[in-house]
């Protein structure tokens, strides 16, 4: 059996490579966010809007989930990005009901991504009725009657699927959820499920809490930052900033990485003199270029070195006190990385021997280490372990619950990890369900929901019908895009709740429906007035947002007041929760969050603070590990898994461009990695090039095999990629997200977590 994906993202362009880049940020990364900026919003709108950016009485940066130094939001802190960010939803461009009426869903399912995303804001809400070939305004009291009839008529609440993606606030996610737990189901899969839930999961399970232990303040005080799986310099370039203060202050820094990502290498601080006019920091002493998935194997190796240089030294490297008093598991661990394979590390990693033995000095001279990942770790088959083996590393030299110490995995999208402190989640605890049926005297599912690989499945199989996303692009973002879209195609409903057009628009279900919803730079006035929301940065801080724009249009609903609206439709006026009151004053969301979730006591007055609250962390605050079975943090003892290549095969990762938040394509360039209007490339390393018989520059087929029972192995291809000779490590290729999510198999998932491997897929390149 052969899928074939859509081969709808082919850009015919000349693509141009130059060398790539040394530095990231500096006088390039201003000028292009304020050309964008202007192009999108005009200069008045650009000055005024980036004025109000991660304000105190601005909005939250809808770009990543970086902190904003605490104290010091009345200074500008925006990046390039974010500037993007900005622009996309302050944008003036308009997609009306003219709009639908000109182009035809067969039109639309011909263009990108990139194209339905350049044609601006929605305005209006509009459905697409069965069999009808566009989509035609609808009224939103109609549209809410027409989801509660679907919902109602499933024969069971577990035939809906609700996704949530992180840019919702705290105030829709809570009800969000609440909406679909009084509907009878926990199917409330989201983008975390394909982004940082290994970092959840072994969290979790290893200091009993699935977040960070870190501060924006300890980075300051480090004396050893290690980044490994991230690139910073794009995807959260205001961490640059922080990097750079550490690096001032005395810290090391060893980047971990397969590809020489510009940011890691040097930094021009677009804030200063210095650093525009300047060279720039150098930001990381040690470079250590891995192969793809070789994380778990370095970090073995180095809590391998770390217990040989004790027994030799004791006393000196291990942290005595810290393992025997707070933690479990210390000697099973220790005699399992006793025996360390060190063949296997050098196949996993690709790193020589000196190099990993120069890191794991460094671990153990140094007394304040941060570890900071993000998706190059996530996205593995084996990322719960490989996270879990950094956790062993760093609860070894007891590195949690100390100043300048801890565990950072950065978080993605700007509300990801407030949503799921909310309830955003197909497995909450039961003391949170329980919680939540005594505030609102509802009886919520006690059984497990869909996650996104799970609920994917379901649609396949028809085993759901109807699928309504808040935020997102389901179908782009999804791994597998021809199972996710005929799973997609194969519900009765699909619900939109979003901001600008999308693949997920056009990808429908018998009926459809895009909801538009004010963005976060958008005034909120309701019933009690104007409003703001809240949102929880990567390192627990809870602060308000409030936007300040004119909505792109009168008919934009807020995704509170959406939410209300399918609840109103849905359970009548008798219901216990009082939907139209809370729609009507986000206080007294706040109020029920308060009494509901966990460390959100008197909510509203503390988000009202300054700079809000940050929430509690037993670990980072008091060294308890009250999350865990036996309230001590826990030493895991991980089988080295060593991800082996057939001959003639390459291991891709797919991964961001300078130019995009997620599947919103911002232009077609990557200007850190000099690649120039061409999105369909795979960077290879020379020797791979040379060793396959191809050439740079050269076209190519994608192509990923699977072994699928019964029918044997699965190949999938993406068609039409142009070769380029990069500086990646050997054995490994990198091209981008979401053009190459067909290649990715819907069963290829991380064990535990279940996250799609979108940085670990195995492919053939068939000369075109
Ligand atoms: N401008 C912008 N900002 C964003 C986003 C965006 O798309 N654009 N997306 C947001 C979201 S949702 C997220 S989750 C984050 C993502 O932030 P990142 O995780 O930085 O994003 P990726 O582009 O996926 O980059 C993965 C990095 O890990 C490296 N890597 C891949 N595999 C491995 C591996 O096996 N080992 C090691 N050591 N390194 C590896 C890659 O070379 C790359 O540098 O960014 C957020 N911020
Ligand atoms: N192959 C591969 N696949 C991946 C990844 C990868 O690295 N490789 N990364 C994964 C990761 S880390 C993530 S987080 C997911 C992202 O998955 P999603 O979160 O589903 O995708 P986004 O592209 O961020 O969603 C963009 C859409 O959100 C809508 N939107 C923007 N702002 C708002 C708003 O304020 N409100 C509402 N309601 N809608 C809004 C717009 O319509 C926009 O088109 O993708 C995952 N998929
Ligand atoms: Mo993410």
């Amino acid at each position: 059996m052969v899928s074939t994906p859509p081969e709808r993202d082919v850009v015919e362009s000349e693509l141009d490579v130059t060398p790539r880049k040394q530095w990231a940020a500096g006088i390039p990364g201003v000028a292009v966010s304020l050309r964008r900026g202007v192009e999108q919003m005009g200069a008045v709108r650009t000055a005024r809007t980036l004025r109000l950016l991660n304000q105190r009485e601005g909005f939250d940066c809808p770009g990543c989930a970086w902190p904003e130094p605490r104290g010091g939001r009345h200074v500008a802190e925006f990046c390039e990005n974010g500037a993007k960010a900005v622009a996309e939803e302050a944008t003036r461009r308009r997609v009306g009901p003219e709009f639908f009426a000109t182009h035809s869903i067969a039109a639309l399912a011909e263009k990108t991504d990139y194209w339905l995303g350049q044609q601006g804001r929605i305005t209006q809400p509009v459905v697409l009725r069965p069999g009808a070939t566009h989509y035609e305004p609808i009224e939103w009291s109609e549209a809410y009657s027409l989801i509660a009839a679907q919902l109602r008529a499933l024969s069971t609440p577990d035939e809906a699927v609700f996704y949530t993606s992180g840019r919702t606030s705290n105030e829709a996610a809570f009800l969000y959820q609440l909406l679909v737990r009084s509907f009878g189901t926990n199917n409330l899969p989201d983008c975390s499920n394909m982004c940082h839930e290994s970092s959840g999961a072994a969290l979790a399970e290893t200091t009993g809490v699935g977040k960070g232990s870190v501060s924006l303040a300890d980075i300051a005080l480090a004396d050893l930052v290690v980044v490994v799986g991230q690139n910073p310099g794009t995807n959260h370039p205001r961490m640059l900033s922080a990097l750079e203060q550490a690096k001032e202050a005395g810290a090391q820094i060893i980047a971990v990485n397969p590809l020489p990502e510009a940011g890691l290498l040097r930094f021009k601080n677009p804030q200063k003199v210095r650093g525009v006019l300047g060279k720039g920091t150098a930001l990381a002493d040690v470079f250590c270029q891995i192969r793809l998935g070789g994380d778990q194997a370095l970090f073995q190796a180095i809590g391998h070195l770390l217990l040989r240089w004790e027994a030799e030294r004791p006393g000196t490297v291990v942290d005595r006190e810290f393992v025997d008093s707070r933690t479990e598991g210390f000697d099973a661990y220790a005699a399992h990385v006793a025996e360390v394979d060190w063949d296997a590390v050098d196949t996993a990693t690709g790193l020589d021997r000196q190099e990993v033995e120069r890191v794991a000095r460094m671990f153990a001279d140094s007394s304040r280490i941060i570890v900071c990942w993000a998706m190059g770790l996530t996205q593995h088959k084996h990322s719960v372990p490989t996270i879990r083996e950094i956790a062993n590393v760093v609860l070894l030299r007891g590195m949690i619950g100390k100043p300048g110490a801890g565990l950072c995995p950065v978080r993605g999208h700007s509300n990801v990890q407030g949503d799921r402190t909310m309830g955003i989640w197909e497995k909450m605890p039961e003391k949170f369900l329980a919680a939540l049926d005594t505030e609102f005297g509802i009886t919520s599912p006690r059984s497990h929901g869909l996650d996104t690989v799970g609920s994917i499945r379901a649609m396949r199989d028809g085993k759901a019908k109807v699928f309504m996303a808040v935020g997102g692009n389901f179908a782009s973002a999804s791994p597998d895009t021809a199972v996710t879209e005929a799973a997609l195609r194969a519900c009765d409903l699909t619900v939109h709740v979003s901001t600008k057009l999308n693949r997920s628009h056009v990808v429908h279900g018998r009926t459809a429906l895009i909801l538009p919803t004010r963005g976060r730079t958008e005034r909120d006035e309701q019933a009690a007035g104007e409003q703001f929301v809240t949102v929880e940065d990567s390192m627990s801080v809870v602060h308000r947002s409030r936007g300040r724009l004119e909505p792109a249009s009168e008919h934009l609903v807020s995704e509170v007041g959406i939410v209300c609206g399918v609840a109103q439709a849905l359970f009548g006026p008798s219901h216990p929760v009082p939907w139209a009151e809370l729609s009507g004053d986000y206080d007294l969301i706040r109020d029920r969050i308060s009494r509901v979730v966990p460390g959100c006591a008197d909510y509203n007055a503390r988000v009202r603070e300054p700079d809000g609250f940050v929430l509690p962390h037993a670990p980072r605050d008091s060294r308890e590990f009250t999350g865990t079975r036996d309230d001590r943090a826990v030493f895991t003892a991980n089988p080295l898994t060593v991800l082996r290549v057939p001959p003639g095969r390459l291991l891709l990762q797919t991964l961001r461009s300078h130019d995009q938040y997620n599947t919103t394509i911002y232009g077609l360039d990557d200007r850190y990695r000099g690649i120039k209007d061409a999105r369909r490339v795979v960077l290879v390393n020379p020797a791979d090039i040379a060793e396959l018989g191809l050439a740079d520059g050269q076209m190519v087929t994608l192509v990923s095999e699977w072994p699928e029972d019964p029918t044997g192995v699965v190949e999938r291809h993406a068609h039409r990629f142009r070769v380029v000779a990069y500086d990646t490590a050997v054995g490994c290729a990198a091209a981008y997200f979401p053009e190459a999510n067909s290649l990715i198999p819907l069963d290829s998932t991380a064990d535990t977590s279940n996250t799609p491997t979108s940085k670990s897929v195995v492919v053939r390149l068939d000369p075109e």
